[in-house]
């Protein structure tokens, strides 16, 4: 048959991966639907062009809005396990708003630089378009993504549930050390404060390090302008660093001698330690990695060959090497990444598997160039205990059914 020559073509068919045999009974189902579709399509006229793009009718994947009393406070995560490749779309970026999303006009809107330097200015976002761009790949992560895994792992939860709140996108805009070489940074200046214009000002302390050396005021998010949900017309991108301190619809960078010691960084987005301490300014976000495909809510059908595909990423750096282990975690085989490998952004990883029907635990584990190794979720606890909501890292796993099911399990 025609389709059996068309498969046998490809680099796969040949490897023998996708012989009925192996692919069971996905096989049988694939191809007549593939024809209906030729027949329904292939001779009338097809749809015409338009301004705004939009995706297939057919694709229904969604960001899945997280529960609050105040819709203003909420969240929404990213489908992870429907998302191919590294870049998330934009209309699919997870939000985080503590006070809604302001609408702002970007011919009023205006950035202040003032504090610690020697000439404050003010830039439109005209006058911001002029300076010295840049344009680079880096994910934004809530620190609170992966916070269900303080508590023991529920089977129902899938990848956008338990880590749905970090996305990556292609960013462009001002590097920060341009606007504040443009002002005139004075010797006593140590901390620059950030402020965003929505309702709740949120405003978090930035060291001045971090700060000269890849922070950005941006403006373009996957080339077009930022979304309104993403901070629109300024953000600050701080990459690696946990999502809160890229304050949004930025209005102002002041220079300070300290740290304002701000709500979001004294009674929010500090770790409870066992000894009853907090950590604070843990503002680096660890290695991580995610299996999304199969993961959670996923239905294996039947068994034979399955390609392993997930992300990792880490706050500091390129993610150096990806482990799959597809027994629950007794032995690691390396996985094949994607490249360009990219520092500070997503990172995808495949592994190619054959199921052999039985009942198993699949999990990835993320090294990133620094040496930083993804924990289990026991040996995270046994330093970092239960109090905490932010940062936790630990390995994913997803158990598979003898039914071909995927559950969320700890590992
Ligand atoms: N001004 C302002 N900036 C903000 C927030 C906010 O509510 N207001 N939320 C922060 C939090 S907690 C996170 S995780 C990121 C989320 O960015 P995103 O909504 O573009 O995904 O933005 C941060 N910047
Ligand atoms: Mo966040």
């Amino acid at each position: 048959m025609a389709g059996d020559e068309r498969r046998s073509e490809t680099g796969r068919g040949r490897r023998g991966f996708l012989k009925a045999a192996t692919l069971g009974s996905a096989a049988a189902v694939l191809r007549p639907s593939t024809l209906v579709g030729q027949e329904r399509n292939g001779r009338s006229l097809g749809g015409g062009v338009g301004g705004y793009g939009e995706r297939s009718g057919f694709e229904s994947t969604l960001r899945r809005v997280r529960g609050s009393r105040y819709e203003q406070a909420a969240g929404s995560l990213t489908p992870l396990q429907d998302l191919n490749g590294t870049i998330t779309p934009s209309a699919l970026h997870f939000e985080r708003h503590h006070a809604g999303i302001p609408d702002i006009d970007p011919a009023e809107h205006r950035l202040l630089i003032d504090g610690l330097v020697d000439r404050p200015l003010v830039f439109s976002v005209d006058e911001l378009q002029r300076m010295p761009a840049v344009t680079r790949v880096y994910f934004v992560e809530c620190s609170g993504n992966g916070r269900v895994k303080w508590s023991p792992a529920e089977p129902e939860t899938d990848a956008q549930a338990a880590f749905g709140m970090t996305s990556c996108s292609e960013w462009t805009g001002v590097p920060v050390s341009v606007l504040l070489r443009e002002a005139g940074v004075r010797p006593d200046a140590s901390w620059m404060v950030a402020e965003g214009a929505d309702a709740c000002r949120l405003t978090r302390s930035v060291p001045l390090d971090k700060a000269m050396d890849d922070i950005l005021v941006a403006y373009g998010q996957n080339g077009e302008a930022i979304r309104p949900a993403q901070g629109y017309p300024l953000r600050l991108l701080i990459p690696g660093w946990e999502g809160n301190i890229s304050i949004k619809w930025l209005r102002r960078l002041q220079l300070v001698d300290q740290s304002y010691l701000t709500r979001e960084e004294t009674a929010k987005y500090t770790d409870l330690m066992p000894n009853g301490e907090a950590r604070q300014y843990t503002f680096v976000m660890d290695s991580k990695s995610v299996i999304t495909r199969p993961s959670g809510g996923h239905r294996l059908d039947g068994p034979g060959f399955y390609q392993i595909s997930g992300l990792a990423w880490s706050g500091r750096g390129r993610v150096q090497r990806v482990e799959v282990s597809t027994d629950g975690g007794r032995s690691w085989s390396e996985a094949q990444l994607q490249g360009p490998v990219l520092p500070l952004a997503h990172t995808r990883f495949r592994f190619d598997w054959s199921w052999d029907g039985s009942e198993t635990t699949l999990a990835s584990r993320c090294i990133d160039e620094s040496g930083d190794v993804q924990p289990t979720r026991a040996s995270l606890i046994a330093v970092r205990g239960t109090q905490s909501s932010y940062h936790n890292n630990a390995i994913q796993g997803w158990r598979i059914g003898r039914d071909g099911t995927v559950e969320n399990v700890d590992v």
